[in-house]
């Protein structure tokens, strides 16, 4: 009988059945083969091996506390520049430039409506401030520690951490901002700030940002103190493939630090699909939903050692992120209520709300078991109207009658 003809990705599928990690040329190759069948199927023979058909969604709320930022990113349409006295009016939610900064009561209660509908998640990120002082952040997670006491606190990028360090009187170390937020109740944090770590891109796409070297700087000292963090990507902009690639081997290498060195390390990658809409991008086409596909695959293959791979439905939209449920992909993150930074499901507002009976539909669809976790992967358990952790001895009343997460 003549021997079946190899196939082009052949290599590549007996490196991954060895438990080998794939180059930057697979990387590469992946991105530019055009079977994305075999692609998909291999990256979904990982994400069962890692966790069976299980897919994981949460119930949480983002906060974006200002959009008021020093940095003019490319990228962004979520950044106001902060009004010069005199000129613009007072700083504030009636600035005419479409900026706010929200007091510490609004936070608090933000965070409570949530805690009060069940929420287990508060993921709190903004604009880096030019005149909030570093108290505002320690104030405000301590406030929210002190009125949702099991309420997980993810907040703060690696490049909100760095400006902490900066405006803080005196200057701090970035040990000293993170053990600070730390007494204060921060848990852990989010992925965002790390767009491509490459020059090239940098300089083009978001000049005045710290850069690659920074961002590690913040995630090793979080793992270093036992913070947990995730790590994002965001692409579809001004990248090559092969910057993609090596954007993904840089995370996996820091994860191999932090897994032999550190007390904590990444939970999970979320490659972040470029919205171009309202920035100075808005030329661009941004990813298609094959190019997400491809991404969110090779990401779960080029990343072995990073236990999940997220898919924010605000920017991949619900459809998309579903569907990479079988392409590598084992969350598809949350219920997340507001959103400032990007809109597209929303329509243009910053309502953008997932009910919990639609991420569950979405995932079982898909053929996957639904399961709630925690920030940390925890599974959640609930009853009519109480929610605790697995192994954990306290438990959370909530009304799931007061919103719509139900
Ligand atoms: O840091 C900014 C990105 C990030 C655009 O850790 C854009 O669980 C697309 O990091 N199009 C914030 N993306 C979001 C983020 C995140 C989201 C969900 C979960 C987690 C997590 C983290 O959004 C920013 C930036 O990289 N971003 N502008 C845009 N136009």
């Amino acid at each position: 009988m003549a021997k079946p003809a190899a196939h082009e990705l052949d290599d590549i599928r007996q490196e991954l059945e060895a438990g080998e990690w794939l180059s930057l040329e697979d990387g590469v190759r992946l991105f530019e083969s055009r079977d994305i069948h075999t692609l998909g199927e291999m990256a979904n023979s990982l994400r069962e091996k890692l966790h069976g058909r299980v897919a994981y969604y949460n119930i949480n709320r983002h906060i974006n506390y200002t959009n008021y930022c020093v940095l003019r990113c490319k990228f962004c349409s979520f950044y106001r520049p902060y009004p010069k006295p005199g000129v613009d009016g007072a700083a504030g939610q009636d600035a005419s430039n479409g900026g706010y900064e929200l007091s510490i009561d609004e936070i608090v209660a933000q965070a409570k409506a949530a805690y009060a509908r069940g929420a287990t998640e508060a993921h709190i990120v903004g604009g880096l401030h030019p005149k909030l002082p570093f108290s505002y952040y320690t104030d405000m997670c301590s406030a929210i520690r002190e009125a949702c006491p099991h309420m997980h606190i993810k907040a703060f990028t690696a490049i909100e951490i760095i400006h902490f360090a900066r405006i803080a009187k005196p200057r701090l170390l970035i040990e000293e901002v993170l053990t600070r937020l730390r007494d204060a109740g921060l848990d852990s944090l989010p992925g965002g700030g790390a767009e491509i770590f490459d020059e090239r891109v940098h300089g083009e796409a978001f000049k005045s940002k710290v850069g690659e070297a920074q961002w590690f700087d913040v995630h090793r000292a979080a793992h270093e103190l036992g913070i947990f963090t995730n790590a994002t990507m965001l692409y579809g902009h001004m990248e090559t493939p092969a910057e993609r690639v090596k954007h993904l081997i840089k995370l996996r290498e820091h994860q191999q630090e932090s897994l032999e060195a550190c007390s904590a390390h990444f939970n999970c990658v979320i490659p972040l699909s470029f919205i171009p809409e309202g920035s100075e991008l808005s030329h661009l086409h941004g990813p298609s939903g094959l190019d997400d596909l491809r991404t969110l695959a090779i990401s779960r293959l080029m990343c072995p050692n990073i236990p999940h791979i997220k898919a924010f439905w605000i920017m991949h939209t619900p459809k998309i992120a579903q569907v990479s449920l079988n392409w590598g992909v084992d969350d598809i993150d949350g219920t997340v209520v507001y959103y400032d930074i990007t809109k597209r499901e929303g329509q243009g507002t910053t309502h953008q709300e997932m009910g919990v009976d639609r991420l569950k539909r979405l995932i079982v669809e898909a053929g996957c078991e639904p399961i709630e976790r925690d920030t940390l992967y925890r599974r959640v358990i609930r009853d009519t109207n109480t929610w605790r952790i697995k192994d954990e001895p306290w438990s959370v009343a909530y009304d799931p009658c007061t919103g719509a997460h139900e």
